[in-house]
């Protein structure tokens, strides 16, 4: 066990909130991958940008790891601090200013939970872009830091997209406030832009001004029975090109009826089918939607398929796509979260079928995903006679197939959840050696300690 203990952090830290609780250790050293056993030295809580500095300094001093944690529901593993790390939790740092009306924005601090920013937005009659299953408890540092995606990317952007200001501390226990909420600000590299994504490798983001979106008013939800994935892509199009969209994903029968069984949900539509889609658009007259489904039924890209009749049907209709992850999570699947562009969708679903009929056919998989970004989940199921070791080593040696099939569609063999521990031997077949060097020396330049979540990502 490593010498840090109360007199310690007494005397390095003092000020700062801390806690060696058994229970503390082992929530705050894990995240939602579960990938490794957590066993970090201790819980730090800092309450304002002053005190992370003051964390990140003494870290560079006595060569400390430091693991920055938000909601940790991340299913790479990047907030997991296993070899005796501090954790530096934002949580207690949850500022929530008023909504700026006249720039459309709002400052948070860190540790705000996704959806305090969306409720936020709706109170001052505004939108927060950015929805996903998690928003719940995941909170926006921890977005930011991994530039978290969800189910509106097609008509808001990623969080990326959402950040007008940026305030973090380097890994050299430099403060920064960067951008300051403008929209344009042409001098010089963007260096918010750099933080984002960077999954707490260069900085610890402490707070951002985030973009508020003007109230898309009512929306419409169709959820629609698909005979293939040879019809996602002209169903997209046609969808695309008839309504507004902010939400166009899919998913197949296996997981509808896991989420059936999970929630007690009736199946979407009588007849069962093997793929469905599931979109979401600026509500529309019933006219108009039933002559956009009439031409989809002429054109044999849809075979059956209901239109929400409120908001509640509409909510109601999303949990066959929200609740897919909750529904397995009990059989720990091997996630697959890959990214190609929109019209290599059909080709990449294509291959992946066969790779999994050739190499999965004992396991189940299950398919699901935002069509509408070119990002598909691939989870596989573990079996129960498998142990989860050898279960995963089965699922990594698939892997070079399925990256081989992404890097040669110049795909992205982590869409949304980020690198972390779970993919970093597989980042070659998304980004070159020379992007991989230069990512090292940018690391050396903000965190030339490597005390700022070693092991992750890179
Ligand atoms: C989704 C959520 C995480 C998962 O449902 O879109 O990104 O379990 C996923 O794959
Ligand atoms: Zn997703």
């Amino acid at each position: 066990m490593s010498d840090i203990d109360k007199l310690w952090l007494h005397q390095h830290l003092p000020g700062i909130q801390a806690s060696q609780q058994a229970d503390d250790l082992a929530s705050y050293g894990s995240d939602w991958s579960r990938l490794r056993e957590p066993a970090p030295a201790a819980v730090l809580f800092p309450q304002h940008q002053e005190q992370v500095a003051q964390i990140i300094d003494c870290a560079n001093r006595e060569g400390l790891a430091l693991v920055p944690s938000g909601g940790r529901t991340g299913l790479s593993g990047g907030a997991i601090a296993a070899d005796g790390e501090l954790v530096l939790s934002l949580e207690r740092m949850r500022q929530l200013d008023p909504v700026n009306h006249a720039d459309a924005s709002v400052r948070v601090e860190a540790g705000v939970v996704t959806a305090s920013i969306q409720q936020q937005a709706e109170r001052a009659g505004l939108f927060y872009g950015v929805d996903f299953a998690a928003a719940g408890s995941s909170q926006i540092g921890g977005n930011i830091a991994t530039n978290a995606g969800g189910i509106r990317v097609l008509r808001y952007g990623l969080t990326r997209d959402q950040v007008l200001g940026l305030e973090a501390v380097s890994g050299k226990g430099e403060l920064l406030q960067l951008n300051h909420g403008l929209i344009k600000n042409a001098t010089g590299y963007d260096l918010r832009h750099l933080l984002i994504g960077s999954e707490g490798t260069l900085a610890v983001i402490t707070a951002a001004t985030l973009k508020l979106w003007p109230d898309p008013g009512e929306r419409q939800v169709l959820l629609l029975a698909v005979d293939g994935h040879q019809a996602l892509l002209p169903l997209f199009m046609a969808a695309r090109q008839a309504l507004r969209l902010s939400a166009f994903e899919f998913f197949t029968h296996d997981c509808v009826r896991h989420v059936c069984a999970h929630a007690g949900l009736p199946p979407p539509l009588e007849q069962a089918a093997g793929m469905y889609v599931l979109l979401e658009c600026d509500a529309v007259s019933d006219e108009q939607v039933a002559a956009l489904f009439e031409q989809l039924v002429e054109q044999q890209l849809v075979s059956d398929g209901v239109i929400s009749q409120s908001r509640q049907h509409a909510q109601q209709l999303w949990q066959y796509r929200e609740r897919i992850s909750e529904s397995i999570a009990a059989q720990r699947p091997y996630k697959n979260d890959i990214a190609v562009r929109i019209a290599a969708v059909p080709e990449l679903l294509q291959q992946l079928d066969e790779l999994i009929q050739r190499h999965y056919p004992a396991f189940e998989v299950l398919w699901y995903g935002h069509i509408g970004d070119g990002n598909i989940h691939m989870n596989v199921l573990k079996p129960d006679d498998l142990s989860p070791a050898a279960f995963k080593q089965q699922c990594e040696l698939v892997n070079e197939q399925v990256f081989d099939c992404i890097q040669r569609l110049a795909g992205s063999i982590s869409a949304e959840h980020g690198v972390g521990l779970l993919k970093q031997p597989w980042l070659q077949y998304s980004r070159t050696p020379v992007e991989i060097d230069i990512m090292r020396r940018i690391k050396s330049v903000l965190d030339p300690g490597g005390i700022l979540n070693p092991g992750k990502l890179l």
